[in-house]
Formats: structure tokens, sequence, C-alpha cells
């Protein structure tokens, strides 16, 4: 079912970067989504309301008469959620309240010479707009992992904007609205893509302008987030769900089985990589795939994602050359199913999150694990991390120098400044010790 690279013997001839070359990987192509994209952010640019409205109705098909859903609304969302899902709800909101207020920075102020302080603060973003995509999924749980860390950081002003359902009355899916309620966010706005990254970053009457867009969606949403960056900060920029796993001949083919099956659920473009010593295994695990898609929910689309180009089993000659492949694909989730899973999850440098062992599936950080499941895609946990109390943070430094502090150094900043030929920097410190 998946299809095969064997690279068995051969990783240690390759480069890093022809080793990266042979991954398999989907292209996603945000520029192109852009063009017709640019076009609806300039019109909320120039219109406000007006064309956050008319957005809306072309693409979800919802006439608004006010963008902002009412507080009633979300208490009743609340009020009218299954218990079971609300406990649910409930435990996922606990433990990640419980693994990111571990993220909090202390403030560091560092004594660099005698009378000469640097201090390093962290400040909160201002405010910040959350957006929660519906669509293929209304994935409820991406609201707690954006809200939380904004809310531990001390985010003062947090909106929140999902799209407008038709059949819910216009109003954003219930299950949304009752996180929000339980996470006491009040601000929520009933739109949806790229019109709700256009309203957060120009800001309309009803909705002022935020300092920082987070939160995942389509493509569309992505290019609208790539035209409005600078202007507002974003997080980084989300692609389609992936997920590797190294497994050796210890691995249960099954455990193997379904976590590449569940988030190939995701997407027909997400991508399934098993990265493994063992040949037996990977038969093994085709076999299971062959067994249990075809009575899966989503089978259609789980496979297409498995038999895509972007997933397949990758076929390496033993543990050092499986952490090199998975350190060259960086996965946005990587899960190692090895004897001493956490020794060789410990020697991977590039991946999103990592889990430990049979025990620790994909699905647990999805939802309850305290982690966080917004990560870099397509790559970027080369150079990225998933979204955190520190997404939301600013280190600011605080620079306090005694008069005889800076008279210690006079000379060497004066010496610099003329070699960069900016004399003025020099003579802004010299001024201070000349008689007058
Ligand atoms: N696996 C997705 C997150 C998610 N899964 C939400 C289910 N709901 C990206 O990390
Ligand atoms: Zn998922």
């Amino acid at each position: 079912m998946l299809r095969r690279i064997d690279l068995s013997g051969e990783v240690p001839g390759y480069s890093a970067r022809a080793l990266r070359e042979l991954m398999p990987r989907a292209a996603f192509d945000v520029n192109e989504a852009l063009r017709s994209v640019q076009p609806l952010i300039d019109d909320i640019r120039h219109r406000g309301t007006s064309a956050v409205v008319e957005i809306v109705e072309r693409f979800d098909h919802v006439r608004l008469e006010h963008l902002r859903v009412p507080d009633s609304a979300i208490k009743t969302a609340v009020e009218e959620l299954d218990p079971e899902l609300r406990r649910a709800y409930q435990t996922s909101i606990d433990r990640v309240r419980t693994a990111h207020e571990a993220q909090r920075l202390p403030e560091v102020v560092t004594e660099v010479a005698p009378g000469g302080t640097v201090t390093e603060r962290y400040l909160p973003v201002g405010r910040v707009g959350l957006y929660a995509p519906g669509g293929l999924a209304v994935l409820a749980s991406s609201v707690i992992m954006n809200a939380v860390p904004a809310q531990i950081a001390g985010v003062g002003s947090i909106a929140l904007a999902s799209p407008a359902q038709k059949n819910n009355g216009g109003l954003p899916d219930p299950g949304i609205l009752a996180v929000a309620g339980m996470l006491g966010l009040d601000e929520v706005y009933s739109v949806g893509g790229p019109a709700a990254i256009g309203m957060f970053a120009y800001g309309t009457d009803e909705c002022a302008p935020v300092d920082m867009i987070t939160g995942p969606g389509n493509i569309y949403v992505t290019a609208a987030k790539r035209a409005v960056r600078g202007l507002v900060g974003i997080d980084a920029e989300a692609g389609t769900t992936e997920i590797a796993v190294i497994a050796d001949a210890t691995a249960d083919p099954v455990h193997v089985a379904v976590d590449l099956i569940s988030q190939a659920e995701h997407d027909p473009a997400a991508a399934s990589v098993l990265i493994t010593d063992s040949a037996d295994l990977a038969d093994a695990v085709d076999d299971e795939l062959a067994r249990r898609v075809p009575d899966t929910r989503h089978a259609g689309r789980i496979q297409t994602a498995l038999a895509g180009e972007q997933s397949g089993t990758i076929l390496v000659a033993d543990i050092d050359e499986a952490v090199a492949v998975a350190d060259a694909y960086a996965a946005e989730h990587l899960e190692v199913q090895t004897a001493d899973a956490r020794e060789v999850a410990l020697r991977i440098r590039n991946a999103g999150a990592i889990f430990v062992g049979a025990y620790s599936p994909v699905s647990l950080g999805d939802y309850c694990a305290g982690s966080n499941h917004v990560l870099p895609t397509g790559g970027c946990a080369r150079h990225s991390a998933g979204l955190s109390v520190h997404t939301f943070l600013r280190a600011v430094h605080l620079i306090d120098y005694t008069r005889e502090a800076l008279e210690v150094v006079a000379d060497d900043v004066v010496a610099f400044a003329n070699s960069e030929d900016l004399p003025s920097h020099g003579e802004a410190v010299s001024a201070r010790f000349e008689a007058r």
C-alpha cells in the first residue's frame, strides 16, 4: 500500500541536502493561492466590514447581520455540550495548561560589568487573533492549543474567528463555541478563511486590529497570513499534517498501521511515512493497512493519502540510518517505536514533536498529552518549533549602566564607531565625559 524507497546501506553516502531531496513530500504552493487571496485582503483593507460580509456570503453562503457572536450563543453552546465531550475538553484544557505553565520564562538580570546590567524581560503580545478552521475537519482541539499558551503568556486581548456554519444559523461550529466558553474567550467572530485574516490584520468597525495571528487553516488561510505578515506577526505557516514512524523489528505492526492511518485521516494530501530497518515489519504494516483502511470512516481520503507520493516506506540498514533519514525529513510528528525508544528519540535533532514508545501515539498528542499540536510541517522543523507560550512573548532587553560603568567602555565604543565611519556614535559616549 505504501510505496517503498530503499535506501538501506546508502544513507551515509548522501549529503544532508541530497537526502532531503529524496524524501517523499508533496508540493504546497502558497504563492499560487496568494494570487486569488490578495484581492480579498485588499478589499477588506479598503472597505472593512462590508467587504468581510460580502466575502463570507460568497464563500460560506451565509449573510451575516453581525460578525461578532453574541455572548448568549457562547453560553448556550457550553450548556448544551454533551457531558462526555465536556469531560474530554476539560481533560485536554487541564493537561495543556499544566504542560504550558511550565514554559513561563523568568526575568533574567545579568551584571555584564560592575554597574552595568542587561535585564531580559518577556513581554506578552498585546492583542492576538486566533483562527479555528471549519471545512474538512472542524477542530475544537486547535482552539485549546492556540488559546491556552496565549493566556498563560499573559496576552491581554484574544479574539477568535471561525467560519460561519450554514447549519448552525450562521454561527461557528457549536464545539468551537463551547471550547471558547470553557476557556473564557468572549470575543468570537463568525468569519472564516482569508476574510478572517484580513479582518484581524486591518481591523473593522466591529473588530479592533490585532498584533499577531495564529492558528491553522487551509492553503488560502496560509496565503492570507503570508499577505499580512509584517503588518502583524504570524505563527509558522501550517501545511498538511505529516507523521513519520521509526520502527524496528520489535515494533507492533498494528500500532504502526493505526498511527499512520490516524494522521492520513486529516486530508488526502496528508503524509504518512514509515522508516524501518526491517522489511518484514514493512510487509506486516502493509498487510495491516490493507486490512484496516477499507473499514475506516474516511477510507477514501486515507487511501489517497497513503497511496500519494508524499507517503511511503523508507528502508534503511539500521537505526543510525533511520535517525539520519528522520532528521532529513524533519517530520511534524515523529514516533519512535523501537527497542530503547527513548534513547533513539533523544538522538533526533529535527522534528516538531517526538512520540516515544508504544504507548505515546500522535493522537494522544493531538488532544490530551498536554503537549501542543500546532507544529511545524513541510520540513520547517529544521528551523522552527511548535506553538508554545514563547510564541506569544517578546524578549526585551533593559540596558542600565552607571556613569562609572559607561566610562570603562567609552574608548571601546569610540574605536568601534570610528572603524564603521560613524563618529557621532562615539561622540554620544565621549561627550558625557568632557569638561563643559
Ligand atoms: N494532527 C493535527 C491536529 C489535530 N488532530 C487536531 C486532530 N485534531 C495537527 O497536528
Ligand atoms: Zn491529528
